[in-house]
């Protein structure tokens, strides 16, 4: 599947990283604001509008797209956290669209990658992401609950991302606070609003933040996985196409 490639290919990053990167040699301002309470508090459906270039389901998307002025934008149109892609080789993303998108930002910034190892939890850290992704498609439970336990260890949060009832199990015994359903299933890129519904059923959603994720395009989508219990919504495509963003998140 091409999720199994996008795991091969980060193995190797992975061990080039080892090599190269020296925890704590990158510095970014930090910015201590939490997506889980300001989520939580808000009475209105809360948007992480997320950066990313190209896809391997889509191909390319938007490759004139200024990261920093991307983010700034979506900050002032009122998005309560921020994706940035920081895989190259699937998504033509980098640590340093993160990291500059951060320097211009104060809302919570999620480093959005294929985590397998504590060094990538390091570098997200440094570069001043407030969360990292976790996909329970992607590696055993333990080792998920390692790197959970990891990047909690060090202030991150994490947005523990499931498509099955069984990875959603997965989330309750890690303890996730923040579960992302992905709407998109990475193994077939077959893409359903219903799985968002169906598992949106099986969560406590007063005490855990439900984000529906992927596969968003207008209004009526948005308000049915708002009706499903959804407290959040991520949405890249719809926002790195759009022509007019203003319109795009008033609506
Ligand atoms: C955004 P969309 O359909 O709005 O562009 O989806 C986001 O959910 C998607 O990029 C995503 C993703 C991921 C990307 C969800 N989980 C895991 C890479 C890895």
């Amino acid at each position: 599947t091409i999720l199994d490639k996008i795991l091969a290919e980060k193995e190797k990053e992975v061990a080039r990283l080892k090599e190269t990167y020296v925890p704590g040699t990158i510095k970014e301002k930090r910015v201590e604001v939490s997506l889980y309470d300001t989520f939580m508090k808000s009475d209105r459906m809360s948007i992480i509008a997320e950066i990313k270039r190209a896809s391997p389901s889509k191909g390319l998307i938007n490759d004139q797209v200024n990261p920093q002025e991307q983010g700034v934008t979506y900050e002032e149109y009122g998005a309560g956290g921020i994706s940035v892609l920081t895989d190259e080789p699937f998504f033509q993303g980098t640590i340093e669209d993160m990291q500059q998108v951060r320097q211009k930002v104060n809302i919570p910034v999620l480093n959005k990658d294929f985590i397998i190892d504590e060094i990538q939890i390091d570098r997200a850290y440094d570069a001043g992401a407030n969360l990292i992704l976790l996909i329970a498609a992607a590696l055993p439970e333990e080792r998920l609950k390692e790197l959970y336990a990891y990047a909690e260890g060090k202030g991150l949060e994490i947005l523990f991302e499931v498509h099955t009832e069984e990875e959603l199990e997965v989330a309750k015994r890690i303890g996730a606070k923040i579960v992302g359903v992905n709407n998109r299933d990475l193994k077939t890129f077959n893409v359903d609003l219903a799985v968002t519904e169906k598992l949106a059923s099986l969560i406590d959603t007063s005490s855990t933040l439900l984000i529906s994720e992927s596969g968003m395009k207008d209004q009526a989508d948005v308000e049915r996985v708002m009706r499903a219990g959804a407290k959040g919504i991520l949405v890249g495509e719809t926002m790195m196409r759009s022509d007019n963003l203003k319109a795009t998140f008033d609506s």
